[in-house]
C-alpha cells in the first residue's frame, strides 16, 4: 500500500517537488511554486489521487489522504519552522474531517499556542483536584419528579473563569488526560449519587476516547466496587462517533456494560448520522433528542415533526426518551403530550453541586396541568 501511494504521489509531482516519507503512514513534500494557487493546487492533487481505490491482490482498498501545507514567508524560515507550520495546518485539516488539504495560517500558531497554555493549566488543575462536578435534574414528565440527573464536569479558572467542557475536554482527549479525568468524574459521581438513595440513577458522560480504551469495563466495574454503587443506577451517556471508529469492538463494549447491569444512552440524538441502523443494531436503553430539536417547538412546524417521529420510533425499539434542553412551559407541555418520558432542561433546573435541586416545578403544580393524553411507554418503569 505504502509503494502504491508514494508511486501515485512520485508521478503527480515528477521533476518539480522532492517527497519523503517519514515513518508510518507519513509523506513529506518540498517544491518551489509560482502562487499560492500552484500550491493549493498540488496539496489537492495529493488529496485527489489518494482517493481512487488502491488494488492489492484481487481486493481493491479505499484510503485517504489529509494535507497540511505551507509557504515560505520570509528568508529567515527554515525547513524545521516550514515542517512545524505545515503540522499545525495538518491537525487543523484532520480535526475539519480529514481527506482534504490546509493551508497554514498564522492565527492557527496563536491557536496551537492558546491551547498548549489551557492544556498545562487542565493538567495543574487536574492533579490539584480543581474541577467539580454538578448534577442537572432529569425528570419524569408524568410525574414531574426527579428520576434522574446528568453529571457535568465544571472547571472554574483561576483567572479566565469558567471554561466550559466543550472547550476543555477535547483538550483533555488530545493532551492524553481523558482517561484519569473521566475516571475521577465517574468515580464521584458514584460516591456522590450512593448518598443519594431518592436518585434511581446518575448519567455520566463518556468520551469516545475513554469508550475506545480496552480496559473501559474492568476499569468501571472497579469504580462501581470501590464506591458500592450498584451498576443499575449508573447510566452512561454515549454519542454516536463511538461506532465510527471500530463497531466491532463497540458493540461487544456496550453489551458488557449491559451485562454488568449499566443503561446506556445515546446522547445528543439526531445531531450527527443518526443512523437508524445503529438504533437496530446495538441494544440502548434511552436516547436523549438533541436541544437544537426542543428549541425548535414552536418556531419552525419540522421541530415537532421530528420529535414526535422520533418518540415513536424509540418506543417502538423499546427506548425511553429524554428531551434535552427543555426551557420553557409550552415545550414542557408539547413534550408530554407527545409522550416523552423523560425531560432535562434550564425549566427543571440549571446544573447545581446538589444531584436533588430542582426549581420551576412544585407538585401541585405539575398535578394542576392538563396530564399527558399519550399512551404510557410500556417500557418505562415509573418513578416511586
Ligand atoms: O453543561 P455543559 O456546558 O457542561 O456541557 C457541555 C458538553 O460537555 C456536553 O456535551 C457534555 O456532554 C460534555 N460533558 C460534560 N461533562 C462531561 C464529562 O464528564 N465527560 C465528558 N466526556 N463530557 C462531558
Ligand atoms: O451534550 P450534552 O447533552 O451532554 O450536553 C448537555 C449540555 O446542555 C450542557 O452544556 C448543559 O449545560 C446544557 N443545557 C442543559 N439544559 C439546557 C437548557 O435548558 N438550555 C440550554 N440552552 N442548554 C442546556
Ligand atoms: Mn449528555
Amino acid at each position: 500500500m505504502l509503494r502504491q501511494v508514494a508511486e501515485r504521489f512520485r508521478e503527480i509531482s515528477e521533476g518539480k517537488v522532492s517527497l519523503a516519507r517519514f515513518g508510518g503512514d507519513e509523506f513529506a513534500a518540498l517544491g518551489r511554486f509560482t502562487s499560492d494557487q500552484a500550491a493549493a493546487d498540488f496539496a489537492d492533487e495529493l488529496v485527489t489521487t489518494a482517493r481512487r481505490p488502491f488494488r492489492i491482490g484481487s481486493r481493491d482498498f479505499a484510503i485517504g489522504a489529509t494535507v497540511g501545507y505551507t509557504r515560505r514567508q520570509n528568508a529567515s524560515d527554515s525547513v524545521d519552522d516550514l515542517m512545524r507550520k505545515a503540522d499545525i495546518a495538518l491537525y487543523r485539516a484532520k480535526e475539519s474531517g480529514r481527506g482534504r488539504a490546509i493551508a497554514f495560517e498564522q492565527q492557527m500558531e496563536r491557536e496551537v499556542r492558546e491551547r498548549r497554555l489551557l492544556e498545562a493549566d487542565l493538567r495543574e488543575a487536574f492533579e490539584f483536584q480543581k474541577l467539580s462536578i454538578e448534577f442537572q435534574p432529569i425528570v419524569e414528565a408524568r410525574s414531574g419528579k426527579v428520576a434522574s440527573s446528568e453529571v457535568l464536569v465544571r472547571w472554574d479558572h483561576p483567572t479566565r473563569g469558567e471554561i466550559p467542557p466543550d472547550v476543555f475536554i477535547p483538550i483533555a482527549e488530545h493532551a492524553g488526560l481523558i482517561l484519569p479525568l473521566g475516571d475521577w468524574v465517574l468515580e464521584r459521581a458514584c460516591s456522590v449519587a450512593a448518598t443519594v438513595p431518592e436518585l434511581n440513577s446518575v448519567a455520566v458522560n463518556l468520551s469516545p476516547v475513554q469508550f475506545l480504551e480496552p480496559n473501559l469495563v474492568d476499569n468501571i466495574a472497579s469504580i462501581l466496587e470501590r464506591t458500592g454503587f450498584p451498576a443499575e443506577r449508573l447510566v452512561l451517556e454515549i454519542t454516536e462517533s463511538v461506532f465510527l471508529k471500530d463497531v466491532g469492538s463497540a458493540t461487544d463494549k456496550l453489551q458488557q456494560l449491559r451485562d454488568l447491569g449499566i443503561k446506556i444512552s445515546l446522547d445528543d440524538f439526531g445531531t450527527g448520522y443518526s443512523s437508524l441502523s445503529y438504533l437496530r443494531q446495538h441494544r440502548f436503553d434511552k436516547i436523549k433528542i438533541d436541544k437544537s430539536f426542543v428549541a425548535e417547538i414552536g418556531e419552525r412546524s419540522d421541530g415537532l415533526a421530528i420529535i414526535s417521529a422520533v418518540i415513536a420510533l424509540a418506543h417502538n425499539l423499546g427506548l425511553e426518551v429524554t428531551a434535552e434542553g427543555v426551557e420553557r412551559q409550552f415545550q414542557v407541555d408539547a413534550l408530554r403530550t407527545l409522550g416523552c418520558d423523560m425531560m432535562q432542561g434550564y425549566y427543571f433546573g440549571r446544573p447545581d453541586p446538589n444531584p436533588m435541586q430542582i426549581t420551576n416545578i412544585s407538585k401541585e403544580d405539575w398535578e394542576e396541568r392538563s396530564p399527558s393524553t399519550a399512551p404510557r411507554n410500556p417500557n418505562l418503569r415509573s418513578v416511586s
